[in-house]
């Protein structure tokens, strides 16, 4: 049965549906950037809008872009599950034609002559159509339009048919790239580095984007399109080149003059947002900036002065400084707030790998690691770590090998002799704990009293209602000796949606009760991401960060859950695991009576 319940993201893609009508049907601009401003920050809320909503729609018109008559509808939507003025505007909108505005270059202004005047509804007519060199018949389309439309077309496919990949597979490749390019070229790279979503560590890569400083562009393009790596010359010119790399990875290497570099490095950056608002803060101090570097303007009108000198930037800190502002990390430039506190000298000191002290979630052979409890504690020990608990799976997992608490008590002598053996270091006896369907515990309390600190989560009956669920999480995390609730959403990246668990009730109570929620840096996981990070910061909630390591490569899961924490906006002390075990210790609710 359908849920009639819209998610914060369906309601944001009606929104952006809407827009995209609105536009084909020719309504004014400012209508339709309405809508998208809105869907946008409904997208990024980080918390159900229902809780915004509370069954008044006066209470919606706190989110960004949304005014008394889109609240309305807002509210009617909650309420009923349908919208009204959504189905009257989209009555009689062939489905097909919103898969056309994929394609790069064609617009709703397009879309709607497409349709209008040749009745051109789907991708399929428009493949058909300028195959048989109808499009011309269009004014001011030729043949030329024709062919750009068919690689636009093809373009869409590649994009739609490839997955975004794992940053945990594209940012080892890309120090691979960079190593290789490194080797081949010498010194003729005087600067290079990943741009692009890579470098603001987001969860999933579309392509990769990496730079060169050099003054001998071609001999760098030449040994990029030579590595092994490649598999497929997409495109080959003097300063740039891409290609698609053996492991299905398209990669754009852009080569520039070294004066170029902070401009360049800040623009292919992003993202997109981020730098739409940066250029804007530049032109009221007009200055036009781009990839290039500055360059005054007058007015917007009359564009740039003539024989006025372009400003170059061969660092990044050097065009954020410019600018009167401090200089931004990348994982912060998703057009957040980061550019209001970059004015106000008031950005986060963000939390560093260095920072973290123990690691709260890891798994040995006891469970479904491959490694025993000496080798992963050795392996956390070599990472520079004091602390590592060991979080085998308890018996409500059956497939994972889960612990009987007869093999519990077996695992903390051999933790006990081994602890024995380091005076800088320690093994926590820990647990991660099944939440069964119904909210009850695997074990008793008296068991998880003699624990150093019980993990849960769920790993069963994921597809549980929103109420069900909810209901669940919220009776295990009320356990007294319940001290982290892990990888809250369960989602798994590209493979598996967040559960329909009401989060922001779920912070509440944590936060309540003392319960630390989690970051799992696992790259299949990062869960929690950066905008849920953001938001329990914000209601107050203590996160830690762990790296669900099932083998001692696993602890890599450390780094990329500090990148999410760095997303979210996280200083070390917002972090419990930045602390030794003693102070962390008693700050666990179980120690806190
Ligand atoms: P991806 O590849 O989908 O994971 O995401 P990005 O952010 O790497 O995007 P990509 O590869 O299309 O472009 C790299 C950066 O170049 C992007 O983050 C910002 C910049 N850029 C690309 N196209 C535009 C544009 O049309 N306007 C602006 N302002 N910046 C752009
Ligand atoms: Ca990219
Ligand atoms: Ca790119
Ligand atoms: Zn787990």
């Amino acid at each position: 049965m359908a849920e009639p319940r819209w998610t914060n993201a369906e309601i944001a893609a009606l929104l952006y549906r809407i827009a995209a009508i609105l536009e084909i049907q020719g309504e004014i601009v400012f209508k339709v950037v309405a809508y998208r401003r809105a869907a946008d920050a409904i997208e990024h809320l980080g918390r159900d809008i229902r809780d915004i909503w509370q069954n008044d729609p006066k209470n919606l018109r706190a989110i960004q872009g949304v005014g008394e008559a889109l609240a309305d509808k807002l509210d009617e939507l909650l309420r009923t599950g349908e919208m009204s003025y959504y189905k009257k505007i989209s009555k009689g909108m062939p489905v097909g034609i919103f898969e056309l505005l994929t394609i790069p270059d064609v617009g709703p202004k397009t879309v709607a002559r497409l349709w209008k005047e040749l009745k051109i509804t789907d991708v399929a007519k428009l493949e058909k159509a300028a195959r048989a060199g109808k499009l011309r018949g269009l004014k001011g389309f030729g043949a030329r339009s024709e062919e750009k439309i068919l690689a636009g077309i093809e373009a869409a496919r590649r994009k739609k048919s490839s997955t975004r990949v794992l940053l945990g597979v594209a940012y080892p490749f890309a120090q691979e790239i960079v190593a290789a390019l490194r080797a081949a070229c010498g010194d003729a790279i005087r600067d290079i580095a990943p741009a692009g979503s890579l470098r603001r560590m987001r969860p999933t890569i579309g392509d990769l984007d990496i730079l060169v400083a050099s003054d001998a562009p071609q001999n760098i393009i030449d040994a990029f399109v030579n590595l092994s790596q490649v598999r497929e010359i997409n495109a080959k010119g003097t300063t740039k080149a891409s290609i698609i790399a053996q492991n299905g990875l398209q990669v754009d290497l852009r080569v520039l003059e070294p004066k170029h570099w902070g401009s360049a490095l800040q623009y292919f950056t992003g993202s997109k947002e981020h730098n739409v608002a940066l250029r804007q803060i530049a032109l009221d101090q007009g200055l036009s900036l781009s990839e290039w570097g500055f360059k005054p303007v007058l007015s917007a009108v009359e564009g740039t002065v003539k024989g006025e000198k372009e400003i170059f930037t061969p660092t990044e800190q050097e065009v954020y400084e410019k600018l009167g502002l401090q200089w931004i990390p990348p994982e912060l430039r998703e057009a957040t707030n980061e550019l209001e506190l970059a004015q106000k000298k008031q950005l986060p000191h963000l939390i560093e790998l260095k920072d973290l002290k123990g690691d709260l979630q890891s798994h040995s052979n006891w469970s479904d690691g491959s490694f025993t409890i000496e080798q992963m504690a050795e392996a956390a020990r070599a990472r520079g770590l004091k602390y590592l608990a060991i979080t085998d799976h308890s018996q409500g997992l059956g497939i994972a090998r889960g612990l009987t608490p007869e093999r519990v008590k077996q695992q903390w002598v051999e933790i006990d002799a081994l602890n024995k053996k380091w005076k800088d270091f320690q093994v926590l006896k820990s647990i991660e704990m099944e939440i069964r369907a119904d909210g009850s515990l695997d074990f008793s309390d008296d068991l998880l009293a003699q624990f150093d600190l019980v993990t849960v989560s769920t790993h069963s009956a994921l597809k549980q209602t929103r109420e069900k669920i909810t209901a669940r999480v919220i009776k295990a995390i009320q356990n007294p000796y319940v001290d982290i609730y892990l990888h809250p959403t369960a989602r798994l990246v590209n493979e598996r949606e967040e559960t329909a668990l009401d989060l922001e009730e779920v912070f509440r109570v944590a936060k309540e009760t003392d319960t630390l929620l989690e970051i799992d840096g696992a790259p299949e996981r990062l869960d929690l991401d950066d905008v849920r990070v953001r938001r329990a910061r914000e209601v107050g909630v203590n996160i830690v960060i762990d790296s669900d390591a099932h083998s001692p490569d696993g602890f890599h899961g450390l780094f990329y859950g500090v990148a999410m924490a760095r997303r979210g906006g996280l200083e070390a002390r917002d972090v419990l695991n930045t602390l030794e075990w003693q102070e962390l210790r008693k700050k666990l609710k179980r120690n806190r009576k």
